[in-house]
């Protein structure tokens, strides 16, 4: 089998289109087409190189670039360097290369790469983030965000990696490891600049509405934006001027507020200090908790620590009750009050505490249940009920008991009313022996919290509102007392049922299975629901979601909306990142640089490694940092921590559309209102899921502030965006160079030819899936591109009437484009060339295949147009249109049936009657052989479908 030259090919045209700077795929602003901005995710510039799970993205921007242009749109398809920060920093270090030498190469190797796969990037409006003409802007908007306030410094509890010596976001810490060295993260409280992203939460949440991207990343930021509207409420401590504030989400639940939890860090304790009579113990336990992360605080579930403050209490002001008040560090100190009301009937994590350290636990809001085979009479009386139910187990049996009452044909367990001054247990031992006579029986536990239950009772003619009570019991022997006989034991048979294979008859609640699920879990659980109110005085029977805000409003709760996004610390201490414009004056403080001084270029440094003293080495270069104070001239300092990472890629996707404009003077010349405006926001933003919180939620945070102070036209600056699936080794595990099972392009691109490579990428899976490389599957595209080779040698240019494929392929392969179904699109287009093989194609047919092919395999299809005789670029040309009369189905599979078992099938036109079915069918030798002579009683013919005949 012949296969062509794939290296000379591609070389030869990546070297046309190379021309004049890549003009091809320039973006003209303020063309008269319609504009698309098609963005890719900005890589770093690794030493690594690019390997094939980067390129999923690129490739299918890139097919979806060239649609568009073919189609008529002026196309913005840019690419840039996203190259401050640690991965470059470490790599430099590591390999004992200034970061700027070493970046300047790794994006050398990476253009290369890019180019070597046939990318149609307009290169014109190529960017790097630490080229200073570009960070001059990265810090004009910090400036600006500065002089509205939202940028600050505080002592700030800080990870701190002790191995990068560097401060971590919250992001940059994974299961209480550094992500990027794996070392331990320690809590450390350092000066650090910050950022109010937290002003714009709500901005943030809301206009997640109007965005066209997957709904999991806006669930993603929704979470972590983690709006939740609760309430402040105040507890006393007695004898004392102080009170406890706690934020709850469940007012509904104060009256079974047990005990109250501070945080380690907050200040009350240090105010109470000498009314506190465990002290001692107290501040060990604050001391240990300050060693520990926020992320390992709210992980490490099981073991929930604290401490009692003994010699105070709180008052629950909802019952006056006193209650005491622990310091556990499962409370964090940066969310809602930093104290909280502990409810262990309703929290999970109140609960294990409470378990933990015997606190009690007080049920308020019960379950409701409406009984669907005996529901409630709307024209008979009710009756409220405290009432047991009684789960009795036999080990010897291993069997439930059940009674069975035969007047009414129902089973229920033992189910019986709870008398004054009686308490569950009581009532359900005094049950079972006055209905099942069983005596000798061991209380195992009370499963759980009650459960209201609304039902018509028959036997006593009314409603019933119970109020029931689960209790768990075994059987020890089978000693009985004797039952009493005639009245409600009436008819009632004792029966030992299966708990696997009990088929509930005309089970009262189907309450064995409800109360076996809750035995399954060892131990009694919260109950998180809604529900009516007991044990809550007054609110009693109250719907809890009503009782929120009356109980709010009973104890003079304060409304509060409570965010769970934080500042985004904005700062790091190493050497390679954009330094933070400011001037700190001891006179005047923090002073921004004026802004004809920007950019504040990074020095020349001997030693950019991080000093692990905290400090960036900045701080070590005397004549960069010592400067006069711009507003009183004094002597000041510059500040030597550096931007985090995230910063430059806040604002790049607008570097790329006023590439022209760096170096203007001021900012009035650089930010271009009028070509902002032409090109925002971005239509299509193409990337990994990974990036679902911080990059585009930092983004999202910046073109806001720029939006509200009236430097960008738009609210949003991506308006659709699509992620790309992950590609795993061959071994089905993530490509990491430590396990070696990277898959480089390069040699792909050697072996296969980028245009198989690309092809490829797009046919594995659906776009946005995770799927293995198969060192194989590369193979297939590369024989499906020597067949369109071969074809297009030597096909002789007959009509061969493909035009009906043709032009559904046409249809079928924009459709799928536009919408990133590329695997499906690659599908039908090896149907339309499997056709053409069969049947021939004219060169106008074979055209228009090489147009639909183009945008995926840009090389070959562009050596083949010009092998056709045309003079200028198929890239250029325009997308082939389809005739929608011929895309329509005419016809259609008839499938013929007898007796229902299928036996034959034709093609038929699309609107056959059925007597013209009926004729063909049973002309056909296959049907005539099943029917053996036989003549139909009935024939069913459903239209479109199926002819089924009955004999
Ligand atoms: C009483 C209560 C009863 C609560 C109940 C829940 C269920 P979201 O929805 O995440 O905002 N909480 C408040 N501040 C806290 C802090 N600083 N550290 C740890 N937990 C804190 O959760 C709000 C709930 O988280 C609050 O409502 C509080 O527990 C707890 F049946 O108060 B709740
Ligand atoms: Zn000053």
């Amino acid at each position: 089998m012949a296969s062509y030259d794939h290296k000379k090919i591609e070389k030869k045209w990546q070297k046309e289109w190379a021309k004049n700077d890549f003009a091809k795929w320039r973006a003209e602003d303020f063309s008269a087409k319609q504009k698309k901005y098609i963005l890719d995710m900005f890589p770093y510039p690794s030493g690594e190189g690019l390997h094939v799970g980067h390129l999923v993205g690129y490739v299918g921007s890139d097919i979806a670039s060239r649609y568009f242009r073919m189609n008529g749109f002026n196309v913005l398809h840019p690419m840039g360097w996203d190259a401050f920060g640690l991965p470059a920093e470490n790599y430099a270090i590591k390999n004992k290369i200034h970061p700027r030498v070493a970046v300047e190469k790794n994006i050398k190797n990476f253009k290369k790469q890019l180019n070597s796969i046939g990318f149609s990037y307009d290169w014109s409006r190529e960017i790097n983030t630490t080229d200073p003409d570009y960070y001059k802007w990265t810090q004009w908007i910090f400036l600006q965000i500065f002089k509205k306030g939202l940028a600050y410094e505080a002592e700030l509890p800080v990870n701190w990696c002790v191995s990068c010596k560097t401060v971590l976001a919250n992001e940059e810490v994974k299961d209480g490891v550094c992500d990027r060295c794996g070392s331990a993260v320690l809590q450390k409280n350092m000066r650090q600049w910050a950022l109010k992203i937290t002003a714009y939460a709500e901005r943030l949440l809301e206009d997640l509405g109007g965005l066209n991207w997957p709904e999991p990343i806006k669930e993603m930021q929704r979470n972590w934006i983690g709006k939740s509207e609760g309430v402040l409420i105040k507890f006393q401590i007695p004898n004392s001027k102080f009170q406890i504030t706690a934020f709850t989400t469940r007012p509904d639940t104060l009256f079974g507020a047990t005990y109250m939890v501070l945080a380690p860090e907050h200040e009350l304790i240090a105010q109470l200090e000498t009314r506190i009579t465990n002290f001692k113990e107290v501040k060990a336990y604050i001391e240990k908790a300050k060693k520990r992360t926020q992320l390992q605080r709210q992980k490490e579930e099981k073991d929930k620590t604290g401490v009692e403050l003994k010699g105070i209490k709180a008052i629950n002001p909802a019952n006056k009750e006193e209650i005491p008040i622990w310091i556990a560090d499962y409370v964090l100190m940066g969310y809602g009050a930093g104290a909280i009301m502990a409810v262990p009937a309703h929290d999970e994590r109140d609960f294990k505490f409470a378990e933990k350290y015997k606190l009690p636990i007080k049920h308020v809001i019960i379950p409701c249940v409406v009984d669907h085979v005996n529901p409630p009479r709307q024209e008979k009386p009710s009756k409220a009920r405290k009432n047991i139910h009684a789960l009795v187990y036999d080990p010897s049996r291993k069997k439930y008991l059940i009674i069975r009452n035969k007047k009414f044909g129902w089973d229920t367990v033992v189910i019986g009313g709870v008398e004054e001054g009686e308490g569950p247990v009581d009532a359900a031992l005094r049950e079972l022996k006055e209905e099942t006579g069983y005596v000798d029986l061991e209380f195992k536990r009370i499963l759980g919290g009650p459960v209201q239950a609304t039902y018509f009772a028959k036997h006593k003619n009314e409603n019933r509102v119970a109020i029931t009570t689960a209790v768990y019991f075994e059987l020890n022997s089978d000693k009985r007392v004797k039952v009493s006989e005639g009245g409600e034991n009436d008819g009632n048979e004792i029966l030992w049922v299966d708990a696997s294979n009990y088929v509930p008859g005309k089970m009262v609640n189907s309450e064995l299975p409800y109360w076996l699920e809750r035995l399954s879990s060892d131990k009694d659980l919260a109950y998180l629901g809604n529900g009516v109110l007991i044990n809550s005085e007054k609110f009693d029977g109250t719907d809890s979601e009503k009782a929120k805000w009356e109980i709010t409003k009973f104890v003079g709760g304060e409304i509060k909306t409570q965010y769970r996004l934080r500042d985004w610390i904005f700062s790091r201490q190493r050497y390679w990142g954009e330094p933070i414009p400011i001037i700190k004056c001891p006179k005047c403080g923090n002073v921004a640089v004026p802004e004809n001084d920007l950019p504040v270029k990074l020095p020349e440094v001997e030693n950019y490694k991080p000093t692990g003293t905290g400090e960036s080495p900045l701080a070590a270069v005397a004549e960069w940092a010592n400067v006069s104070c711009p507003r009183c001239g004094g002597r000041a300092k510059r500040e030597t921590n550096t931007m985090p990472q995230w910063a430059g890629s806040c604002w790049y996707y607008m570097g790329y559309v006023l590439s022209g404009k760096f170096g203007a003077k001021d900012e009035k010349n650089f930010w271009d209102d009028k070509i902002l405006k032409y090109w925002l926001p971005v239509d299509l933003y193409i990337g990994g899921v990974e990036h679902a919180v911080l990059h585009l939620l930092y983004a999202r945070f910046w073109h806001k502030f720029l939006y509200e102070i009236g430097v960008v036209p738009t609210k949003e600056p991506f308006q659709k965006l699509v992620n790309q699936g992950l590609v795993l080794g061959p071994d089905w595990q993530k490509m990491s160079k430590s396990r070696g099972n990277v898959i480089s392009p390069d040699e792909m691109i050697e072996k296969f030819g980028a245009d198989a490579l690309r092809m490829y990428e797009m046919f594995m899976s659906p776009f946005g899936d995770q799927k293995p490389w198969d060192p194989k599957g590369i193979i297939g595209l590369k024989r499906f591109l020597d067949r369109v080779w071969r074809f297009g040698q030597h096909f002789a240019d007959v009509d061969a009437r493909i035009a009906r494929t043709l032009h559904k392929t046409a249809k079928k392969v924009g459709e799928d484009i536009k919408e990133f179904r590329f695997n499906t699109a690659i599908s039908a287009l090896m149907i339309l060339l499997n056709e053409m093989e069969k049947v021939g194609a004219s060169v106008e047919d074979f055209s228009i295949f090489l147009k639909l092919l183009a945008p995926f395999a840009p090389h070959l299809t562009e050596e083949l147009w010009w092998k056709l005789g045309n003079k200028t670029s198929i890239h250029l040309e325009e997308w082939p249109k389809y005739d929608p009369k011929l895309v329509e189905e005419n016809t259609f599979e008839l499938i013929v049936q007898v007796n229902g078992k299928v036996r034959d099938k034709f093609e038929a036109p699309i609107n056959i009657s059925q007597a013209e079915a009926e004729r063909l069918t049973f002309a056909r030798g296959k049907v005539k052989l099943s029917l053996e002579n036989k003549k139909p009683r009935k024939v069913v013919f459903v239209p479109k479908r199926l002819i089924n005949l009955v004999v």
